[in-house]
């Protein structure tokens, strides 16, 4: 059995979902940076990240990073279709994935933590720096759109890796309000995708 260390409406909500459309048996435990406890304690010891999603294999193999989870979980459970297998669809699937992490993913950590970035400067400087970020996740969404929206790896009505990442990560920082406007038939396809009885699921259960 996994266990998969999480926290409600944050990215381990990805992996609930992907394992829920994998069928596999899991064990859920309340973890975070944010939050004080024992799952946070066995969370360092685990990940010196302090992050979620953190998920620990039957064999006690440890994961992190999501596009690197789910892509495991895409080899170990290929009936649940959680990438292609034709090699260059994976590829663009990978490419996606990749995609999120190293722009969307990493703009959000930007934009609730910049302390971390900038140590040393004022309130009105790390202001400036989230107003910054937020407006580049906000174009970083426009381009996936744009890049993989109604391409080869996009399916809303059979998600995958992708179609998961991308449905949990928008949900963020007024990315989703952002992309009603600019453009309305991703953010459409992405309400498909919260509405999948699985995702809808998971998401109610973690308190969205
Ligand atoms: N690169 C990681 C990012 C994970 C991440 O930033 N998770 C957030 C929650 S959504 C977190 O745990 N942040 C706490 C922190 O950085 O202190 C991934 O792709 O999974």
């Amino acid at each position: 059995m996994f266990t998969l260390f999480g926290a409600h409406r944050s990215g381990s909500v990805a992996i609930e979902m992907a394992l829920a459309l994998c069928g596999a048996e899991y064990r859920w435990v309340a973890a975070s940076s944010w939050e004080e406890g024992a799952g946070q304690e066995e969370l360092r010891r685990l990940n010196p990240l302090l992050q979620v999603p953190t998920l620990v294999t039957a064999d006690g193999a440890v994961l992190t990073e999501s596009a690197a989870i789910l892509i495991h979980l895409g080899l170990e459970f290929p009936h649940a279709r959680l990438l292609s297998r034709d090699p260059l669809e994976c590829a663009q699937q990978l490419r996606a994935l990749t995609y999120i992490t190293a722009n969307c993913y990493a703009s959000i950590g930007v934009i609730d933590y910049p302390e971390r970035w900038l140590p040393d400067a004022d309130e009105d400087q790390r202001k400036a720096l989230v107003v910054g970020a937020t407006r580049n996740l906000h174009s970083q969404w426009e381009t996936f759109s744009d890049v993989f929206g109604s391409a080869v790896v996009w399916h809303p009505e059979a998600p995958g890796a992708v179609e998961i990442l991308a449905c949990v990560v928008s949900r963020w920082s007024g990315a989703r309000e952002h992309l009603k406007t600019v453009r309305p038939a991703f953010h459409a396809a992405l309400e498909v995708l919260d509405r999948h009885p699985l995702i809808l699921a998971v998401s109610q259960r973690r308190g969205w």
